[in-house]
């Protein structure tokens, strides 16, 4: 029987039905085909509960039809006992001949073990079939399992020539120029709802007083994390109201602070790489995920360490002629995997790929 990439296609296509519900764990989806027919198939819907392969070989009505047939996965099968027995030992008993699997697994626990397991047992073992779109679909997953960190999206909206914001000092009172437009504004607040966190350095939360919350979009908000080293950040402001979990990077907490349900106040040493040190307080706390929204200077530090994922670029039609310079991703071009230009929202959005 001929492979065929339309099988993988329709893996993935099950696997994003789960969008949002399998977090931190990858979505994945079967399709069990026999004389180029589907028979069978499934997804991992929910966080916990049965793996794709268990629900598709479930789904097969006449399971004697599994010992002539091919199941595709959109991720290798797992090969650990986690919250349900390993996949690669029920395709076994069920005496499945061929898997063609997209991409191998990174969690360490599995990864390449799924493959042995079916291998030894006799199995055809095919890989690598729309593998770009299964690591795709699944980045957050990937970056987690490969460097135990949040995968970081880098935010920020540009004027035309090069400028972020116009120069301002923490005691005036100004406020930030708008460079997005009220639909940009939208996009923004959708991609907050689609992160475990969102980050901004402590000249922002002084200058702007942001909200940070997705409140311009239908969903949750993530987990408002920001840099306070020397506790500059007035207590009056919108990130210390209690309504948002907030986690606050100090040096030194103040004795007065208690730490509450929705916010918490965590001391490190700023002298060493405080990035780093952030992100591994942010892994343990089960942030998967982070959006950094600024400003330039802490934006720069991540792009500078190249500790960031992927980027949204707004850049607006007007220009600015002066202020405080947009960061800069050099050599990101040949890095750049998808721009996405919507002109008709008045927008010229880049999202650049950094990885895999
Ligand atoms: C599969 N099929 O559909 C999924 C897999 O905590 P558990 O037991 O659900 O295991 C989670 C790990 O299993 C996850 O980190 C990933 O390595 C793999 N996910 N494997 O064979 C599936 N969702
Ligand atoms: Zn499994």
């Amino acid at each position: 029987m001929e492979l065929n990439p339309i099988y993988m296609q329709r893996c993935l296509f099950l696997a994003r039905k789960s969008e949002g519900f399998t977090k931190p764990n990858p979505m994945v989806g079967a399709v069990i085909v026999h004389d180029n027919k589907i028979i069978g198939e499934g997804y991992h819907r929910q966080f916990g509960e049965a793996h794709a392969e268990v629900n598709a070989i479930n789904s097969v009505k006449d399971k004697s039809l599994l010992l002539t047939s091919t199941l595709y996965v959109s991720l290798e099968p797992c090969a650990h006992y986690g919250k349900t027995p390993p996949c690669a030992e029920l395709i076994v008993k069920n005496k499945i001949p061929r898997v063609v699997i997209a991409v191998r697994d990174p969690n360490p626990k599995v990864s390449g073990k799924g493959i042995d397991m079916l291998k030894q047992s006799g199995i055809e073992v095919v890989e690598g079939i729309l593998e770009e779109e299964a690591i795709e679909i699944n980045r957050f997953f990937f970056v987690n399992q490969l460097y135990s960190r949040p995968y970081i999206i880098l935010k920020w909206a540009q004027s035309k020539d090069g400028f972020i914001d116009l120069k301002r000092k923490p005691d005036e009172n100004r406020l930030p120029v708008i460079i997005s437009n009220k639909i940009t504004h939208s996009i923004v607040h959708k991609f907050r709802t689609e992160v475990q966190g969102i980050l901004v350095g402590t000249n922002t939360a002084i200058l702007d007083n942001p909200k940070l919350t997705a409140r311009k979009w239908f969903g949750d908000d993530p987990t408002r994390v920001v840099l306070d080293k020397n506790n500059k950040i007035p207590r009056n402001s919108f990130l210390f109201d209690g309504t948002v979990p907030t986690i606050v990077f100090t040096s030194s907490i103040p004795d007065d602070i208690k730490n509450t349900d929705n916010l918490k106040f965590i001391e490190i040493d700023f002298s060493k790489e405080s990035n780093e040190l952030i992100l591994d307080h942010l892994y343990q706390e089960r942030i998967y995920s982070l959006l950094v929204e600024g400003g330039s200077k802490l934006l720069s530090s991540f792009i500078n360490k190249n500790l960031w994922d992927e980027a949204y670029i707004e850049v607006s039609e007007k220009k600015l002629h002066r202020g405080v310079n947009s960061p800069e991703i050099k050599g990101s071009i040949a890095a750049t995997k998808r721009y996405l230009n919507s002109t008709q929202y008045h927008l010229k959005s880049k999202i650049s790929r950094n990885f895999l």
